[in-house]
């Protein structure tokens, strides 16, 4: 099916499957083989970490850095595909274990905002202004343990260096209410938005929505989606599924709730999500037990849904619902929405 939508993974959507009880349990894929499944799969752009575009980040000088990213750029080129965005792994070294831009530790937010500035010139080479924040260990395991308040002067101050940094870069804050910390200092939109409001250049500073941390956070993703477009600010979109609050399942779009998932899709198609530029992303992950050979298939069913809902939110019988919302009849409205999902 053709569209006008940019679709985006990043390589770690496929994954081999390892979980905290158990370890990979299908095969090791090249990043060149990830690259090269873009287009056959109907994707034209890439997200990713600053270590997934140049391995090792931490222990490469300046010099090689911008070696391999301009490869990698060359590369991106010579596959037709674009870079969407650049996100600082900040939740893996040693270094950040209580935290990177809120760690009680002097030497350990030095180095996050060091390592975010670099992210940013990887992500200056390969062509994309968007930076993604997900602030996986902004938060506590215990209040006692940290100062909410003075974490948000933190978040605050290591904001203001990657805007100051490069004046034509935007940051996107992906919130999450949870996993891996307990408590997430940004958890929802609302949050992001309100802390965007406090740095140096504010229009600088939007969101991601996902739609699993919304369902964590106990919203519905497509609201989120929209207070985000409110404000102008809904950057990137990462549609995925989860079953309520569990783990992060980062299912398939639409595999738990297949109306939230239209109700996404038709959020984004009413606001001409992507005239400007924006990706529908997927951050998706295959169920454990999918075999080698179907590897695929969560990220090829997952935009197939996506289309196949904004196709369904195109032809939503919209007059119809405005009668019925004049008239109040909202049980009419809800068995409406089901038939048209149903089909006929
Ligand atoms: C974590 C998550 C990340 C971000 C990028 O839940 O969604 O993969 O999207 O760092
Ligand atoms: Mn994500």
């Amino acid at each position: 099916m053709k569209s006008s939508f940019r679709f985006c993974f990043g390589p770690w959507n496929i994954g081999e499957g390892a979980d905290p009880y158990g370890p990979p349990v299908r095969r090791a894929r090249p990043f060149a083989w990830k690259l090269a499944q873009m287009r056959r799969l109907g994707f034209q752009a890439m997200m990713f970490h600053d270590d997934d575009a140049v391995p090792e980040v931490d222990l490469k000088t300046s010099a090689q850095v911008e070696r391999e990213a301009r490869a990698l750029k060359r590369r991106l080129d010579a596959e037709g595909l674009v870079a969407e965005m650049v996100a600082p792994r900040l939740w893996f070294s040693p270094r950040t274990i209580d935290g990177a831009y809120t760690s009680n530790d002097p030497k350990a937010r030095r180095y996050a905002i060091e390592r975010s500035l670099r992210a940013m010139e990887i992500a200056h080479i390969l062509g994309t202004k968007l930076i993604v924040l997900w602030l996986a260990r902004e938060g506590t395991y215990l209040r006692e343990s940290k100062d909410c308040l003075r974490a948000m002067d933190l978040l605050v101050d290591a904001m203001n260096r990657m805007l100051a940094h490069d004046p034509s870069a935007r940051l996107a804050i992906e919130p999450k209410p949870n996993e891996p910390m307990d408590l997430a200092y940004l958890p929802t939109v609302g949050h992001a938005l309100a802390l965007a409001g406090r740095t140096s250049d504010p229009y600088r500073v939007g969101c991601v929505v996902e739609s699993a941390h919304a369902v964590l956070a106990g919203l519905d993703p497509s609201e989120e989606m929209a207070f985000a477009m409110g404000f102008g600010k809904l950057w990137s979109v990462h549609l995925n599924d989860q079953n309520g609050l569990k783990f992060d399942q980062d299912k398939p779009f639409g595999s738990a709730n297949l109306r939230s998932a239209f109700n996404q899709a038709r959020v984004l198609v009413a606001q001409n999500y992507g005239a400007r530029g924006e990706c529908v992303c997927f951050d998706v992950h295959p169920f454990r037990p999918t075999k080698d050979e179907h590897a695929l298939k969560h990220l090829a069913n997952s935009r197939k849904t996506f289309l196949r809902l904004a196709a369904k939110a195109r032809t939503f019988d919209e007059r119809r619902a405005a009668r019925l919302i004049a008239a109040r009849d909202y049980q009419d409205l809800d068995q409406m929405v089901l038939e048209h999902l149903l089909g006929s």
